[in-house]
């Protein structure tokens, strides 16, 4: 497997698949999980009124993740995961590590070859960049899937940066 980072939108990736920082009421938000809803348009709301009403009445817990259209985005698919919400009390790596583990088993299933991921958790979640990057190489790393390539789309120079360096990269081009 591939892994390669980009600074940019991850709305504009042409890949199988984005994954999308959710929340657990799947019903849209602000940051990314806005920036997808809006680019994809209302078809990515209506498949997750349908998850809610079917599959998933209680919602999408943290560190699980289910996939619907990508709407008008290039992807065919966005895959929604529910990343923790940052605690000093309490480790919840775990459950940031299983947001790309289960991101990429419902990737696997779609049969998707490329996959983008944001800085899941870093944004409204608060989880420090350096830390999530390094969580969210080391799952993917670990991870047994058939995915081609793994996309990280990073919004600021500073979260490339950081997850170049989880990546054991000097910064700079890659
Ligand atoms: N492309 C790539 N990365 C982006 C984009 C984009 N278009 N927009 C923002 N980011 P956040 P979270 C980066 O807050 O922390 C929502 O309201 C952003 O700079 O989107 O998991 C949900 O509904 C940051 O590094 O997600 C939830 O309620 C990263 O994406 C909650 O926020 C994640 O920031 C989830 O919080």
């Amino acid at each position: 497997m591939d892994i390669t980072l980009v600074q940019g939108d991850i709305t504009e990736q042409p890949v199988d698949a984005v994954v999308n920082a959710a929340n657990s009421s799947l019903m849209g938000g602000g940051g990314v999980d806005g920036a997808i809803h809006r680019a994809g348009g209302a078809e990515i709301l209506q498949e997750c009124r349908r998850l809610r009403d079917t599959s998933h009445p209680d919602g999408l817990p943290a560190g699980d993740a289910v996939a619907t259209t990508a709407g008008r985005m290039p992807a065919a698919w966005v895959i929604h995961t529910v990343g923790p919400v940052y605690s000093t009390s309490e480790d919840r790596s775990a459950t940031l590590a299983s947001c790309y583990r289960r991101s990429l088993e419902v990737a696997d299933g779609l049969n998707a070859a490329g996959v983008a991921f944001p800085a899941v958790s870093t944004g409204v979640y608060g989880w420090p960049m350096d830390d999530a990057a390094r969580i969210a190489v080391r799952s993917v790393q670990e991870s047994s899937t058939t995915v081609g390539e793994v996309r990280f789309v990073l919004f600021s120079p500073d979260a490339y940066e950081a997850f170049a360096r989880a990546l054991g990269h000097n910064t700079g081009p890659i």
